[in-house]
């Protein structure tokens, strides 16, 4: 059993999911614990990302965890505060992704296949990160949600409300 708190998860149609998140002026105390609450969030989920939005949250930070997909591996979690793309690959990655906050819906999204990430860690440290694969659509992802942005939005408009309609049909159910 965790003794970690976590937080509820915002869905679709909220709109905390389509504000942009505000940088954190540096990673205190406070700050970290936000971080330990929002992983252990994203593990009961389970995620592999997590964004400070959808915990109702409006500062720039974000966690995700890929370590989890091998069997047997230990957990290695990724701490981002104020997270910046200051490269990207002009090759284009496609790969299905899901959201959190967009329940039981799947869809391929085209991304820079690489990115490279610059960010705070947990100890308020500038770090830098290289993602290519599930981490950059990851990372990307999280980000996006930072500035209000969910993956839907780079489909068609049909395929977009499509999926959007299906999951707040589901968010209704769980309510009920
Ligand atoms: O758990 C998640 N899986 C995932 C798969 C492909 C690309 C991105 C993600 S992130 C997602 C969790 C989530 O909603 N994070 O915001
Ligand atoms: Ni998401």
């Amino acid at each position: 059993m965790s003794e970690i708190k976590t937080y509820e998860i915002i869905t679709v149609p909220d709109p905390v999911l389509r504000q942009t998140a505000q940088a954190v002026s540096r990673v205190d105390d406070a700050i970290r614990k936000q971080m330990d609450r929002m992983l252990q969030t994203m593990y009961d989920a389970p995620g592999i990302g997590l964004a400070a939005n959808q915990v109702n949250l409006l500062n720039r930070v974000l966690v995700m965890d890929l370590s989890r997909r091998e069997e047997g591996s230990a957990a290695a979690p990724i701490f981002m505060a104020n997270p910046e793309i200051i490269w990207e690959s002009e090759e284009i990655s496609v790969m299905e992704e899901g959201c959190l906050s967009i329940p039981k819906q799947l869809a391929d999204v085209e991304r820079p296949a690489e990115v490279r990430v610059k960010y705070l860690d947990y100890h308020g440290k500038e770090a830098e990160l290289t993602a290519e694969g599930l981490l950059s659509h990851c990372v990307q992802h999280e980000i996006d949600h930072l500035n209000g942005v969910l993956f839907v939005d780079y489909l068609s408009r049909l395929k977009r409300n499509m999926l959007l309609k299906k999951a707040e049909k589901i968010c209704k159910q769980q309510v009920l």
